[in-house]
C-alpha cells in the first residue's frame, strides 16, 4: 500500500450541492474551482468528486450517458482540465467516481441495444417467464429488479432505478470499454477512482432464482460474484500504469471479506468503504429505524473492521458521512450539542487506523434539514422507498418519520457558505432547499470563530500529520460493551495514544484503562477548553504517551 495513501485526507465533493458558479441553483465544476484554496486550507490532501459525467440526473449523476464528457449543467471538459489543472498547483489530487456497474438508459449503447445485437450484449438482457420477469430479483431501490425491454417480451436488468440498466461485465468487450474509459481519465492526469457498488459487477451464471428474504432478494447471486476479482484485476492492470488511489464501494461486505479486496499481495483495490456501522440504527434503511440504537454496536462495527483489517495486513477507509448517508451529528451525535458533537466524532473517527474521509459540510457540522414535507425531497430513492412503505402499510407518519431520519437528501442540500441568501451556494434557486440553520451554521461564520467545528478539523488533520503514531499505530479497544463512552488506543514506535469520546449529551466518569498511566502524558486535543475527573457531554480528549516529545 503506498504511503501517499496511508497519509491523505480525502475530502467528498457532491457537485451538484456544493457551490453554483452562474446562478442556475445547480453547483457546477467552476464553483467547485473557486473553492479548492478552502479545501486546501482545511488540510485536505485528495478530493473525491461525486460522478460529473454527462448524465440525465436520474439518480443525480449515477446514471451516466457518457463516460468520456461532463454534465451539461457542472460546465465542460475544458472547464475540469482548468479544475484539474488548479488542484494539482495546489497539491490536491483528484479522484473520480468510477460507476460501471451500470448506465443510463439514455447512455448510446443502451439505445444501440434495441436494434444491434452487438451492443445487446453490453447489457443484461432476457425472455420473460410468461407475464413474469427472468427472475425474482429486486432493486437496491424496491421493487423488481427487471423492466420491460423496448415493450417488448424481454426484459433488462437495473439492480438500481430503472434508468440505470445493468452491465455485462461478463462480455469481454464491455471490459475493453471500460478500461478505455479508465485510460481517458487517468491520462487527463486524474488520480484515481472510487468505484461505486463494485462488488456487485459479476452476476451469477444463469441468473438464478433468489431466496426468499424481504429485501435485496437475489443478493447471494451478485454481491461477490463469482467472477469478481477476475474484473477487478483486469482494470488494476490499467490502474496500475499510472500513480492511483482506488476505494471500492462494497455493500453486504464483512470485515473479513474485505481482506479479499484490499490484502495481501497486489490486491485488487487499495481500500473499501465499509457499511456495518452505517446499518447500527436501521434495519434495510426503512423498515426500522431507532435513532437510540445503543452505541455500543457501532463502536463494535467500528473496532471489527479495525482489528480485522490490521491483523490481515489490509487497510481502512474511515467514514461518518457521504452523499447516501444522513449526517453525522442528526445521526450519532446531538444537534442540541452540535458543535460538541460534531468535534468529538471527528476525534473518534480520525484517529483510528486508516485513510480519513470527509463530506462536504461536515467539517461545519452541518446537520439534517429535517424536511417535513415529501415535495421538499429530490431522491428517487426516497420516493420509491415511501412507495414501498405505502405498499406495506406504514401510515403517512412513520414514512414520513424514516424518510426525515435516513433520505439521502439529508446529506444533499447546499453548503452553507455564508450567511447571505441561499447560504451563498447560489444566486438563483437552489435545486433543493438550504437547511434553515445556515445563518449560525456556516463557513464564513466558522472560518472566524476560533472554537468552530472547522477549526477543530484543521487542528486535527495538523496533529495527524505530526504524529505517526495516529496514521501507522496499532489499535486497542477499551470497555467495548460501554454505551457511554468510547476508548482505544494506537501504539506505534514507543509513542501511546489514548481516545477517550464521550458518547452521551451527559457527564460521564472519566475511566482510564488499567496499566496506562495519564499523569506522564500530555492532553494533545480535546473539545473543551478545560479537563476534569468527568467528561463533559460530548467531551473528547486524545492523551499522547511515551515516544518522543511533539515539536509543534
Ligand atoms: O450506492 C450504493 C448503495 O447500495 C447504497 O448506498 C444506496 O445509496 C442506497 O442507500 C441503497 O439503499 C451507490 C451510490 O453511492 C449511490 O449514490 C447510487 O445511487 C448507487 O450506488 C447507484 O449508482
Ligand atoms: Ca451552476
Amino acid at each position: 500500500m503506498k504511503d501517499w495513501i496511508k497519509n491523505a485526507v480525502i475530502y467528498q465533493i457532491y457537485p451538484r450541492s456544493f457551490c453554483d458558479s452562474n446562478g442556475d441553483g445547480i453547483g457546477d465544476i467552476n464553483g467547485i474551482c473557486s473553492k479548492l484554496e478552502y479545501i486546501k486550507e482545511l488540510g485536505a490532501t485528495c478530493i473525491w468528486l461525486s460522478p460529473v459525467y454527462k448524465s440525465p440526473n436520474d439518480d443525480n449523476g449515477y446514471d451516466i450517458s457518457d463516460y468520456r464528457d461532463i454534465m451539461t449543467e457542472f460546465g465542460t471538459l475544458g472547464d475540469f482540465k482548468v479544475m484539474l489543472a488548479t488542484a494539482h498547483s495546489l497539491g490536491l489530487r483528484v479522484i473520480m467516481d468510477l460507476v460501471i456497474n451500470h448506465t443510463s438508459d439514455e447512455h448510446e449503447w443502451f439505445k444501440l441495444a434495441r436494434t444491434d445485437p452487438k451492443y445487446r450484449d453490453y447489457y443484461i438482457i432476457k425472455k420473460g417467464r410468461g407475464k413474469k420477469p427472468p427472475n425474482n430479483w429486486s432493486s437496491f431501490f424496491t421493487g423488481p429488479a427487471w423492466e420491460r425491454f423496448d415493450g417488448g417480451d424481454d426484459y433488462y436488468l437495473h439492480l438500481f432505478s430503472k434508468k440505470q440498466p445493468d452491465l455485462n461485465m461478463d462480455n469481454p468487450a464491455v471490459r475493453e470499454e471500460i478500461k478505455g474509459i479508465l485510460r481517458f481519465w487517468l491520462d487527463l492526469g486524474v488520480d484515481g477512482f472510487r468505484c461505486d457498488v463494485i462488488n456487485l459487477i459479476s452476476k451469477a451464471p444463469g441468473l438464478p432464482q433468489g431466496k426468499r428474504s424481504i429485501a435485496l432478494r437475489g443478493r447471494e447471486h451478485y454481491v461477490n460474484g463469482p467472477r469478481l476479482f477476475e474484473y477487478l484485476k483486469e482494470f488494476r492492470a490499467v490502474l496500475d500504469e499510472y500513480d492511483t488511489l482506488t476505494v471500492g464501494e462494497c455493500v453486504l461486505l464483512t470485515a473479513q471479506d474485505a481482506l479479499n479486496f484490499v490484502a495481501g499481495e497486489n490486491p485488487p483495490l487499495d481500500m473499501v468503504f465499509s457499511f456495518e456501522h452505517m446499518s447500527v440504527d436501521n434495519i434495510f434503511k426503512w423498515l426500522y429505524v431507532n435513532p437510540n440504537f445503543k452505541r455500543s454496536k457501532l463502536k463494535k462495527a467500528l473496532s471489527d473492521w479495525q482489528h480485522r483489517l490490521i491483523e490481515g495486513g489490509g487497510w481502512n477507509s474511515l467514514y461518518f458521512e457521504n452523499h447516501d448517508q444522513p449526517r453525522s451529528v442528526s445521526r450519532f451525535g446531538n444537534e442540541s450539542l452540535r458543535t460538541e458533537s460534531a468535534k468529538m466524532l471527528a476525534t473518534l473517527l480520525f484517529f483510528m487506523q486508516g485513510t480519513p474521509f470527509i463530506y462536504q459540510g461536515q467539517e461545519l457540522g452541518m446537520t439534517n434539514p429535517g424536511f417535513d414535507k415529501l415535495s421538499d425531497y429530490r431522491d428517487v430513492e426516497t420516493f420509491r422507498a415511501d412507495g414501498l412503505m405505502k405498499r406495506m402499510g406504514f401510515t403517512k407518519k412513520m414514512r414520513m418519520k424514516r424518510i426525515k431520519y435516513m433520505s439521502r437528501d439529508n446529506a444533499r442540500t447546499p453548503i452553507q457558505w455564508d450567511d447571505s441568501v441561499n447560504a451563498g451556494f447560489t444566486n438563483g434557486e437552489p435545486w433543493i432547499a438550504v437547511n434553515a440553520n445556515y445563518k449560525k451554521v456556516n463557513a464564513k461564520r466558522a472560518i472566524q470563530s476560533p472554537d468552530s467545528v472547522l477549526n477543530y478539523y484543521k487542528r486535527l488533520i495538523a496533529l495527524r500529520a505530526m504524529l505517526p503514531v495516529a496514521v501507522y499505530g496499532d489499535y486497542t479497544e477499551h470497555y467495548p460493551r460501554s454505551n457511554r463512552f468510547m476508548i482505544y488506543e494506537r501504539k506505534y514506535g514507543g509513542a501511546t495514544l489514548l481516545v477517550i469520546c464521550n458518547l452521551t449529551a451527559k457527564d460521564v466518569d472519566l475511566v482510564i484503562p488499567k496499566g496506562l498511566d495519564i499523569s506522564e502524558g500530555r492532553v494533545i486535543l480535546c473539545n473543551y477548553p478545560n479537563i476534569s475527573a468527568v467528561l463533559q457531554p460530548y467531551e473528547a480528549r486524545v492523551y499522547y504517551l511515551g515516544g518522543k516529545p511533539l515539536n509543534e
